[in-house]
């Protein structure tokens, strides 16, 4: 009796803290919300919605894994995800399995990274990598292990698709990071990658790109050494700084062609 007291006890423990966990499953193209893995690429993790951390890890994956570009066995399943069209400086969302929503603390990004054979179905993601959104703390006030990160409480990501994107076939990554135990090097990554083909006729190039694995170590305070309950939101700002979250977003859109439209314009008065 005393037994299966605990084992209930520990099932209850567990299915509370699977709820708490997420992983983007779900593509939104045009208001249309699409299965679950139809143009995502599935993990093989036995728990797909797992976090990615240094220490402490689930299937011994961590952020210096090639596997941290799309998740834990995904490539596998990349020749039967669909590949969804998509026009250069339209907006799409990736939403999160089980209509799930973000439990944990901290910064939630967009990657992208163009294949170079021109077929997303064969790329493993060893090219270069690009930042399209980024979202860190919206509410300095707030509470900083909750409803100050902009991303708490969100169950997708809506972004755009850089207007000046050049066609050709992409991997989106959407990324969030639980920043609850950066205290102990226990930071918590969640992501995965959808599969597109932007069409248009964008010509840009992003300035800044990365390489993943390659983007994060644990040298960096935010993921090693950051704490939640004590730190300031300033000092977790310049921590942000220190990352590549910090860096800006690659923004070629209409934005930037107005503002120097406007500028020029008001230069000829
Ligand atoms: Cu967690």
């Amino acid at each position: 009796m005393k037994h299966s007291a605990i084992f209930v006890a520990t099932i209850a423990a567990l299915a509370q803290s699977a709820s708490a966990h997420y992983i983007f499953s779900k593509l939104v193209v045009n208001g249309e919300i699409s299965n679950d893995w139809q143009y995502i690429r599935q993990t093989t993790r036995s728990e797909n919605y797992m976090p990615t951390k240094f220490t402490s890890t689930f299937d011994n994956l961590t952020p210096n894994d090639n596997d941290f570009r799309c998740n834990l066995g995904s490539f596998t399943n990349a020749a039967k995800t669909e590949v969804a069209e998509v026009a250069a400086g339209d907006s799409i969302a990736m939403k999160l399995f089980y209509d799930a929503s973000i439990a944990h603390p901290g910064p939630g990004q967009v990657y992208m990274s163009k294949a170079p054979s021109g077929n997303v179905q064969q790329y493993e993601g060893d090219g270069e990598w690009f930042k399209i959104w980024e979202k860190t703390i919206c509410n300095e006030n707030g509470d900083l292990t909750k409803d100050a990160w902009c991303t708490y409480g969100m169950s997708q990501f809506e972004f755009e698709i850089p207007a000046n994107t050049p066609a050709g076939e992409y991997l989106v990554r959407a990324e969030h990071v639980g920043l609850h135990g950066a205290q102990a090097n226990e930071a918590e990554l969640f992501y995965s990658c959808a599969q597109i083909k932007v069409t248009g006729s964008g010509n840009g190039s992003p300035s800044l790109t990365y390489k993943i694995p390659g983007l994060y170590n644990d040298s960096m305070k935010l993921f090693n050494g950051l704490n939640l309950w004590t730190d300031s939101a300033d000092a977790i700002e310049s921590d942000i700084l220190d990352t590549p979250i910090g860096d800006d977003v690659w923004m070629t859109g209409w934005f930037a062609e107005e503002d120097y439209m406007l500028h020029e314009s008001s230069d000829q008065h």
